[in-house]
């Protein structure tokens, strides 16, 4: 015999992990962008612009970690994956509008509408949004997924849309600022975690998990969206390097988790988050590992 144990699980390691997901993820991305000739040269050069100025791929690496651990592969959730980064970025492209946060950077670049003008910005987020629905559209039909799509492209537009991610917008830019730190919940639930959820979900509704699999994937999502957001509340405050404007929150007057529980609570209550949303990861065994490394990595992260 070799003295290999064939019992012994290899050691994950999340670095390699992320690098491997992160490529794949890249070389579908690259083959996703639309090709027409009709396509204005301009508003194609701003959606490269945003899709490709470095960000962490959270959304579409949480995707493929769910649908893994529900037993299918990574690359079934691949274009899905795409079309969340795609919903993820007109979503900031947006956000940084003079209309909305009014910012100067994201991810340590001057943000679209800095480059490209204010018209071309508000044009690349609507491309974005409604190429991500056209590349749901083509990929549920060109397999013949039938049902499974559908329920996919339903919990997306879900989360995206008026009953999540816009209303989360529409209320983080509310005069009447939350009052409480449960409508600050309700309004992050919303703004930041519903298509952190979804992205969640997608793999699980890809690799077609059971019933009590769905369940302890939206418990796991709802938890790390919320602590993602804390967190993002601490760097904004602390002037990390994010690459983008900092200290927006305190001069803009937002009520943030800084402001109801302090650093050290708001820190705390994260870090619990990440513990309850880890036990909801039980019912995957050792499947369950990059999703557990991803939910930590949420709060230690310094970008
Ligand atoms: C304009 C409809 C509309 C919605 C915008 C998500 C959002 C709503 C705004 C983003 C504002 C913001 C800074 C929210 C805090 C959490 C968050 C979503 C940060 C950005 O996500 P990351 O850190 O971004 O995953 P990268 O750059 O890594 O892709």
């Amino acid at each position: 015999m070799s003295g290999v144990n064939s019992k012994v699980t290899p050691k994950f390691n999340f670095k390699d992990y992320l690098k491997d997901k992160r490529e794949l993820f890249e070389s579908s991305l690259e083959k996703s962008l639309p090709l027409n000739a009709n396509i204005h040269p301009g508003l194609l050069k701003a959606m490269q612009y945003s899709l490709t100025a470095g960000g962490k791929r959270l959304r579409p690496i949480l995707a493929m970690a769910s649908c893994e651990a529900c037993g299918g592969r990574a690359e079934d959730v691949l274009v899905p994956a795409v079309a969340i980064e795609f919903i993820h970025t007109y979503s900031l492209i947006h956000d940084d509008l003079p209309a909305m946060d009014n910012a100067e950077l994201r991810r340590g670049k001057p943000t679209c509408h800095k480059v490209f003008g204010e018209a071309m910005a508000i044009l690349a987020g609507d491309a974005l949004l409604t190429e991500a629905f056209a590349l749901l559209a083509w990929w549920a039909s060109e397999e013949k997924k039938g049902t499974m799509a559908c329920k996919l492209v339903k919990e997306i537009a879900s989360a995206a849309g008026v009953a999540g991610m816009v209303s989360g917008q529409a209320f983080d830019l509310d005069e009447k600022q939350p009052t409480t730190i449960s409508e600050l919940d309700k309004l992050h639930l919303l703004k930041t975690g519903a298509l952190i959820k979804a992205s969640v979900r997608a793999g699980g509704i890809v690799a077609k998990a059971d019933r009590k699999k769905l369940q302890a994937l939206s418990a796991y999502g709802e938890n790390i969206g919320l602590a993602f957001q804390i967190v993002d509340d601490l760097l904004d405050e602390e002037g990390e390097d994010t690459g983008k404007d900092k200290g927006k929150d305190a001069s803009s007057g937002k009520k943030t988790y800084l402001y109801f529980m302090g650093k050290n609570n708001a820190l705390k209550r994260a870090r619990d988050l990440v513990v309850k949303a880890k036990k909801e990861l039980t019912i995957f065994g050792d499947k369950g590992n990059p999703l557990c490394a991803i939910a930590d990595y949420i709060v230690e992260r310094k970008k």
